[in-house]
């Protein structure tokens, strides 16, 4: 994938506030620091694009970008961060909710897992929660330049595992090196390719 043109459109907090091009659009999802904003620079070739950091919690608000003005990416922000205060930890979870609810032109989401650990129940309980309301999603073990080659299989199993069985593709990926770059690019189109599903 070519990527010509990026660029930043807003960060929203409450569905008025999302952009209205109504571009087919992909989510990046999952816990705080396993690597979302470094995916989407991954994407899109820019270092510093969406904003990243080594302290988690960086990602606080819907941040949407336009890829070659035609596909909206959107970073949510990262859950599990047992460093936030309750009461902000569910606005935050309110908002990725409200969003995935509501969120018309979503065709995918993408939902990153850390190459090094198994699934947290909130992991799990996001991939239960797309698959009831049956919105698209693939899966992205990230950081896998982490751990040797001769162990990605069965990490990955055991990924898929702890996502009690996600019948969805399962892509190793490094934002370091770029690996999975080319099949995730394939899977971002291939949804956009097709109709939006109906949410419920
Ligand atoms: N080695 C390695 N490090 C990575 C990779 N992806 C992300 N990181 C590092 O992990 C840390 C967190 O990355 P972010 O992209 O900011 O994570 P995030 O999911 O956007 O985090 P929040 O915005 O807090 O939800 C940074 O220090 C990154 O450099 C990867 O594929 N390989
Ligand atoms: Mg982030």
């Amino acid at each position: 994938m070519k990527v010509k043109d990026a660029a930043f459109i807003i960060s929203a907090v409450n569905p008025g506030d999302y952009p209205r091009h109504g571009l087919p659009e992909v989510a990046f999802a999952g816990r705080s620091n396993v690597g979302k904003s470094s995916a989407i620079n991954r994407l899109v070739h820019r270092k510093r694009f969406a904003k990243t950091s080594s302290s988690p919690g960086k990602t606080r608000l819907l941040n949407f970008f336009v890829v070659n003005s035609n596909l909206s990416i959107v970073d949510l922000p990262g859950y599990g961060f047992a460093k936030v205060p309750e009461k902000i930890r569910r606005r935050w979870g309110s908002m990725v909710e409200t969003y995935l609810k509501t969120r018309k032109e979503l065709r995918l989401t993408v939902l990153l897992l850390d190459a090094r650990h198994t699934p947290t129940g909130q992991d799990l309980q996001l991939a239960e929660w797309l698959r009831h309301y049956r919105i698209p999603s693939v899966a992205v073990v990230t950081k896998i330049d982490k751990i040797p080659r001769s162990k990605w299989q069965s990490q990955i199993g055991k990924i898929r595992e702890g996502l009690s069985g996600f019948e969805g593709q399962i892509i190793p990926f490094s934002a370091t090196t770029g690996e999975g770059r080319d099949t995730l690019w394939r899977e971002i189109i291939q949804a956009c390719q097709k109709e939006p599903t109906e949410l419920s």
